[in-house]
C-alpha cells in the first residue's frame, strides 16, 4: 500500500482559517487526500493520541488545547508521506521552523503550532487506526 500519514489541522489552525492553506499545500505537493473529518476530540482520544507525552509537564495543557475546539483530521498518501509531511510542517518550535514550512510561516508558540504529522510509519498506522478505524 502507498505510504500514509495522519495530518491534523489543530484547533488553532481551524480557528485562524488555515484549513484551506494546509490542504492547498498538501495537494500542491502531490499528497493525495484519503480521509477528512472535522471533529472535536474527547479527552480520551486526545490522551491516547499524545500518550507518549503523558509524563511531560506540558501534557495537561496540550490535552486542553487539542480538545478545545474542532480540528481537521486528514489521512494523506504518497511516497514517503510521513517524511514528506514532517518536512512541510517544519520544526516543533515554530520560531525554529524554517520559513516556507507551515509552522515557520504561520506560528510563533510551540503548543499552538497549527499542524500535527505522524513521526514514523508505525505512529502513522497507530494514529490512523485511532482516528479512522474503518480505514485500517
Ligand atoms: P511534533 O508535533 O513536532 O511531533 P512532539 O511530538 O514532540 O512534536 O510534541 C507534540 C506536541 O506537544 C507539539 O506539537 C507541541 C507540544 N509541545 C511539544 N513540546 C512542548 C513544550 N516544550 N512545551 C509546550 N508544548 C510542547
Ligand atoms: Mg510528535
Amino acid at each position: 500500500m502507498t505510504d500514509r500519514t495522519l495530518v491534523l489541522v489543530k484547533p488553532d489552525g481551524v480557528a485562524r482559517g488555515l484549513v484551506g492553506e494546509v490542504i492547498s499545500r498538501l495537494e500542491a505537493k502531490g499528497l493525495r487526500l484519503v480521509a477528512a473529518e472535522l471533529r472535536t476530540l474527547t479527552r480520551e482520544v486526545a490522551e491516547t493520541h499524545y500518550g507518549e507525552h503523558r509524563e511531560r509537564p506540558f501534557f495537561g495543557s496540550l490535552v486542553e488545547f487539542i480538545t478545545g475546539g474542532p480540528l481537521l483530521a486528514l489521512v494523506v498518501e504518497g511516497p514517503r508521506a510521513v517524511e514528506a509531511f514532517r518536512a512541510m510542517a517544519g520544526a516543533t518550535d515554530p520560531v525554529k521552523a524554517a520559513p516556507g514550512t507551515i509552522r515557520g510561516d504561520f506560528a510563533l508558540e510551540v503548543q499552538n503550532n497549527i499542524v500535527h504529522g505522524s513521526d514514523s510509519d508505525e505512529s502513522a498506522a497507530r494514529e490512523i487506526g485511532l482516528f479512522f478505524p474503518d480505514l485500517s
